[in-house]
């Protein structure tokens, strides 16, 4: 990626708005951009990857916009803009969105395997801020994406020694770390207290000079909430789930108001790697759904576009994936996950 390219096209970008993922990943990406480009930052505000009707306005209304950790070409609002561009990004790209007035970068263009998150493609474009490979390193473990982040690593070991633990620098020993916990507390912030929970992550993570002051904040209370209201989801989990023998599967519907399916299939995967982990929640609006089979033995995104074909949404990857079923149609779905895990067809 040419990072050269980046900062020249951004030179004489002013306060623009940057629009990020609303995540770990996207947040810090924001907080570190913010460090050479002062602007007013939102998380995307729509479902899934989408932004709101009024966020759109805000963005045609600037003359500059930044789009981070957000996949701008599966949008419809690329035909929308005809402002100043500026995405960087790393989810599998459909098409390269650059043109005049567009940057579009991601490393997946040269690389398609490549899996290098926002907050580290931010972190790189912002040259010799050793200081703040402490807040990439957030995004980074929060995305999944250490494996291919060792340099960024290192830099954070010689610089706050004690938020990264272990010399192995592998996800499961950088996820029980400080680091770690960092990421967890700004998902817990999106669990409890939703989008004004992640802006209050991102205004947290903007002003942290140290990762200590991100430990004293009203971040640490949602973490209690979200971690309680975790274990007695996996509590209820273990007593509640229904099993299926036949195809080592576990199906098993949230009582939680808070909304945690795939956290919570996160977790019980982790425990169960060699099983299929359906999660379920209902809502008011549908019902979502979070598939997990870590050890990639079962395809869980083809279970879940079977579940919900003609009722909703789903995919994603063989080991991890997610969905969303209408209103009225949630037993239909649960049906077919049985009829699947139960080894019929
Ligand atoms: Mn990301």
């Amino acid at each position: 990626m040419n990072f050269e390219k980046s900062r020249k096209f951004l030179k004489d970008f002013e306060r623009p708005i940057i629009v990020y993922h609303k995540d770990a990943d996207g947040v810090c990406s924001a907080a570190l951009l913010q460090e050479i480009l002062p602007g007013n930052a939102f998380p995307n505000d729509g479902p899934g990857i989408q932004v709101s009707e009024g966020l759109l306005e805000t963005i045609k209304n600037s003359k500059n916009v930044v789009f981070l950790d957000i996949p701008v070409d599966q949008l419809p609002l690329a035909d929308e803009i005809d402002q100043r561009v500026f995405i960087l990004d790393h989810h599998p790209p459909e098409k390269d969105l650059t043109g005049k007035n567009i940057l579009h970068q991601n490393p997946r263009f040269e690389n398609s395997e490549a899996y290098l998150p926002a907050s580290y493609l931010t972190y790189k474009l912002l040259e010799d801020r050793k200081d703040l490979a402490w807040k990439a390193g957030v995004g980074v473990v929060g995305d999944h994406g250490v494996k291919d982040c060792q340099d960024l690593m290192e830099t954070i070991a010689e610089e706050n020694p004690d938020i990264i633990g272990e010399k192995d620098y592998t996800y499961e020993n950088i996820k029980e770390s400080k680091l770690g916990i960092i990421a967890d507390m700004i998902e817990a912030s999106k669990v409890v207290k939703g989008l004004d929970g992640i802006r209050k992550s991102q205004e947290i993570l903007r002003k942290a000079e140290n990762p200590n002051d991100v430990f004293e904040t009203d971040l640490r209370d949602f973490y209690e909430i979200y971690m309680k209201e975790l274990g007695k989801e996996e509590n209820r989990f273990e007593r509640k789930a229904e099993y299926f023998p036949k195809t080592n599967s576990y199906l098993y519907g949230l009582s939680s108001n808070y909304s945690l399916v795939s956290d919570l299939s996160n977790r019980m995967s982790n425990k169960n790697p060699e099983s299929v982990i359906i999660i379920y929640q209902k809502e008011s609006y549908g019902m979502k759904i979070s598939g997990r089979c870590q050890s990639g033995r079962v395809d869980v995104s083809d279970i879940i576009k079977y579940a919900v074909e003609g009722h909703g949404t789903g995919g994603g990857h063989p080991q991890a994936a997610g969905g969303f079923v209408e209103r009225g149609k949630e037993g239909i779905a649960l049906e077919r996950f049985r009829e699947r895990l139960e080894g019929i067809s």
